[in-house]
Parts: structure tokens; C-alpha cells; sequence
């Protein structure tokens, strides 16, 4: 059975993270947030210290961290500023389908070169103006040339870090016949960012977690070698879903951070806020609350790590990894909500933290799949199971 007890190795690690989101995120989140600037000093920062690439197996110069691992990590910088966090910490979602579906030369070149003293980003492309949820409505595609190249065309929108990558996962149709099945009709690129034809658009004005930079990419005849596909012509669908079971539970983990520093932030204020003659912790509506907060709180986390042991003990984790991810997300909305209500009017101004916290939680329930596309895969995996 599943064990979540921490060992001491764990809790240093932890405690690292915890550390550099205390005296280096914190204090600098306001400013990016602002200013919606890529926090490249922190980025750099946590390179050094070793808390980005963690997944990357150690063959490659990450750290190998189970998935387990690299939640709590995760976690703990969401914590710091989700947006801060999501800037140091998206590079796992390109490198999911190079860790899973990646050959050896793939893998050494594309995993390696993220490790190396260099700091660098990559993103993944999956998303376009026209297919979001329904990733089967991609329309980007790819074609041999006389050469058995690839010949790549089409637009993606908001991607992550796709202004400051080094490379690109790309999800492209490679069969044009529209009837031919979804797993076999999609291929997944490696694309170099510097290559001819690739267009970056300008960064999106975000809600929240405005640090990180999210754009459209186009890619006009962008000339991919062969060599640059990933397991095989076909296998795209199955390889972007497969990376999203790798890490959509660590999604949920950045928003339990999330939920937890709301949660934080609502008892510390508790203390300090009086009203008919008590401090504000006193009425019992206020403790309901809390108490909710703390229930949402600690049954994500639990979810998030259900979901870890899972992948980590080698099964098939995909509804596991939807539930985290789906209920992780609702609960960071619903505490950020109630903090600012615990703030009352303090809750909605900029010098205090919470409002912050309530922009950055919605897109917990956007990306890496919506709140309800989450409730799709766990309607069907259950009802599949059920048969
Ligand atoms: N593993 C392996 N194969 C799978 C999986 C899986 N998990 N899921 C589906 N498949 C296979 C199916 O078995 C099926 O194959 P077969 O025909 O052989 O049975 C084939 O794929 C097609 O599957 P479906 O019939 O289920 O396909 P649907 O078109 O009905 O839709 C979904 C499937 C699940 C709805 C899919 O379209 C989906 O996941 N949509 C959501 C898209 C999404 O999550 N996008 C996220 C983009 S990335 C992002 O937002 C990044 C955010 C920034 C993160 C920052 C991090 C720090
Ligand atoms: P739509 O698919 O148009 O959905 C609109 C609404 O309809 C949603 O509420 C949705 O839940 C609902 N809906 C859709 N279909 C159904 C259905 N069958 N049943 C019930 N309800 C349904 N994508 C990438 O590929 N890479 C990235 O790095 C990336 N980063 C992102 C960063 C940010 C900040 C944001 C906002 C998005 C990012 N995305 C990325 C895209 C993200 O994954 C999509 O926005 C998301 O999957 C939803 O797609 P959509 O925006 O097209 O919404």
C-alpha cells in the first residue's frame, strides 16, 4: 500500500524549495506580476540550485526524481508565486513526451541539453486557435519531402514558454484522411526554435500567473528532420495523452501550493483583523471557513500523491491524474475565493497577497485540460472499468 510519509531526504528537498520560494519568490512576485516579465534571475537561480529538470532521468544530468519528488518540489513553489513557479518548472511538460516516447539519441540531445550549464526552456505544442479540449481537431500538419523529411504548417496558441524556448513539441496531423482513427493519424515533432519558419507571437495579457510567458507559435514551412520524430508516424495521439498522465498530477500539486499559501494567508489574518470587539477568528462562520479551506487543502494533496504513487509504481495512472488535477484546481479556486472573503475589503486590493492568489487559481481549471474534460476522462475510465 501507499505510504506518504517523508524521508529525510524528501523533507530536505522540501525544505530547499521552501526556502528559495520564501526569500527569493515572494518578494519578487509582485514585480512580475506587474510588469508580466519572464522572471529570468529567478529561473536562473533555481537552475543553479538544482530545482528545474527534475524528472529528467540522472543518465541525462537531471535529477531522476520520482514523480513523487518532483510534486513536492512543485508544490512548494507554487506556493512562492504559481506563475514564478510555472516559469521554472514547465519544461516537464515538453520532456514528458521525450522521457517516454524519446529514442536514446532524443533523449541525450533534448534532455541533456536542458541540464547542461546553460538555462534553457522548451515548450509543448499542442493547442490551436481552433482545438483546445478537442485535441482531435488539430489542424497543423506535416509532410514528407523528396528527402523523407517533414515539411510542418499550422498555428498553436498559448503555449507556455514558447517565447523563451529552446525547442518545441509539436503535435501535427500526419494522415489527411479525415476519417483515418485518431491514434494513427497524429505524429509528435521535436522542432528546433531557431529553425526557418518558426513564428512567435506576441506574449498574451494574463489574468494571472502573468510571469509566464504564453504565445501563439507559427510554423510556416519549417523543414523537421526525420530523425525528429517521435516514436513513430502515428503515434502522436497517444503520446501527447500519455505525457498528460505524467503530468497533470503535477499541475494539481502547483495548485494545492496555490491553495495552501490562500489558506495560510486567511489564518494569519484571522489573528490580526478584529471586528465587534474579537479578533475575526472568533465567529464561527469565519472558522467554517477555514475549516473548508483546510478540508479542500489536504484532500488535494492527498489526491496529488495517490495519484504519484500510481505513475510510480508503474500503473496506469490516467484517472488518478485526472482526479488531482481536476479537484486540486477547484479546490485553489474555491480557497482563493474565500480568502479574499476573509480579507473582506483588504481581500481586493493589490497590496494584499489574496487577490493575487484568485487570479492566478482560474487557470487551474483551464489548462492541461478543463474542469469538465477532466470529469469526461474520469467518467470514462471508471465507467470503462465498470464494463
Ligand atoms: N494514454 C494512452 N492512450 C490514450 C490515453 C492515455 N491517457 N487517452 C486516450 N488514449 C487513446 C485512446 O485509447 C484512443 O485509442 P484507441 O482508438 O486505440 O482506443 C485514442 O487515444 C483516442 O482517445 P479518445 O477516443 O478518448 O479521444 P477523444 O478525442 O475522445 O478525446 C480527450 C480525448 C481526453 C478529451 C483529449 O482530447 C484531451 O485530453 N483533451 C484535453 C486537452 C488538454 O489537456 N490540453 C492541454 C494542453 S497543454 C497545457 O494546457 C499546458 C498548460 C501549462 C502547464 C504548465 C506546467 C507547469
Ligand atoms: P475550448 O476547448 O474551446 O472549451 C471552451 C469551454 O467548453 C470550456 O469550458 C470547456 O471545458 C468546455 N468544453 C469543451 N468541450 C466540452 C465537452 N465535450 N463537454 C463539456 N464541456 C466542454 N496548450 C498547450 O498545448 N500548451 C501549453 O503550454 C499551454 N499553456 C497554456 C497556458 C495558459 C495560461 C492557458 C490559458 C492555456 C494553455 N494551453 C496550452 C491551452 C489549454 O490547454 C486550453 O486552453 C484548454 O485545453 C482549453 O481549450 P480551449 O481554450 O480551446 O477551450
Amino acid at each position: 500500500g501507499y505510504n506518504f510519509e517523508l524521508t529525510s531526504e524528501q523533507k530536505s528537498l522540501q525544505e530547499l524549495a521552501q526556502k528559495f520560494a520564501k526569500e527569493e519568490i515572494i518578494p519578487r512576485a509582485p514585480h512580475y506580476d506587474q510588469t508580466g516579465d519572464f522572471p529570468w534571475d529567478l529561473v536562473k537561480q533555481a537552475h543553479e540550485l538544482g530545482l528545474r529538470n527534475a524528472g529528467v532521468p540522472t543518465k541525462y544530468g537531471g535529477l531522476g526524481l520520482r514523480l513523487f519528488d518532483s510534486c513536492l518540489l512543485g508544490e512548494a513553489l507554487s506556493y512562492g508565486c504559481s506563475g514564478i513557479g510555472t516559469a521554472i518548472g514547465s519544461n516537464a511538460l515538453p520532456q514528458a513526451p521525450v522521457i517516454l516516447f524519446g529514442n536514446e539519441e532524443q533523449k541525450r540531445e533534448y534532455l541533456g541539453r536542458m541540464t547542461g550549464a546553460d538555462v534553457l526552456c522548451a515548450a509543448y505544442c499542442v493547442t490551436e486557435p481552433g482545438a483546445g479540449s478537442d485535441v482531435a481537431g488539430v489542424k497543423t500538419h506535416a509532410v514528407r519531402n523528396k528527402d523523407g523529411d517533414y515539411v510542418l504548417n499550422g498555428q498553436k496558441m498559448w503555449i507556455t514558454s514558447a517565447g523563451v524556448a529552446n525547442w518545441y513539441f509539436v503535435l501535427a496531423r500526419t494522415d489527411p484522411n479525415p476519417n483515418a482513427p485518431k491514434r494513427k493519424a497524429f505524429t509528435g515533432f521535436i522542432v528546433e526554435a531557431n529553425s526557418v519558419g518558426v513564428v512567435v507571437g506576441r506574449k498574451e495579457d494574463m489574468l494571472g500567473q502573468r510571469a509566464s510567458d504564453t504565445r501563439g507559435v507559427t510554423f510556416e514551412n519549417v523543414v523537421v528532420p526525420k530523425s525528429n520524430v517521435l516514436a513513430a508516424e502515428g503515434m502522436g495521439f497517444r503520446i501527447a495523452m500519455g505525457a498528460f498522465d505524467l503530468t497533470r498530477a503535477p499541475v494539481g500539486c502547483k495548485a494545492v501550493g496555490l491553495a495552501q499559501r490562500a489558506y495560510d494567508e486567511s489564518v494569519k489574518w484571522c489573528f490580526e483583523r478584529h471586528t465587534f470587539g474579537v479578533p475575526i477568528r472568533e465567529h464561527q462562520a469565519i472558522q467554517f471557513m477555514l475549516a473548508d479551506m483546510a478540508i479542500g487543502v489536504e484532500t488535494a494533496r492527498m489526491a496529488v500523491r495517490r495519484a504519484c504513487w500510481a505513475y510510480d509504481t508503474g500503473r496506469r495512472n490516467t484517472y488518478w491524474a485526472s482526479i488531482a488535477k481536476c479537484w486540486a484546481g477547484d479546490v485553489a479556486n474555491r480557497v482563493a475565493a474565500d480568502a479574499v472573503q476573509i480579507f473582506g475589503g483588504a481581500g481586493f486590493s493589490r497590496e494584499y497577497p489574496v487577490e493575487k492568489l484568485l487570479r492566478d487559481a482560474k487557470v487551474y481549471q483551464i489548462y492541461e485540460g478543463t474542469a469538465q474534460i477532466q470529469r469526461i476522462i474520469i467518467a470514462r475510465e471508471l465507467l470503462s472499468e465498470a464494463k
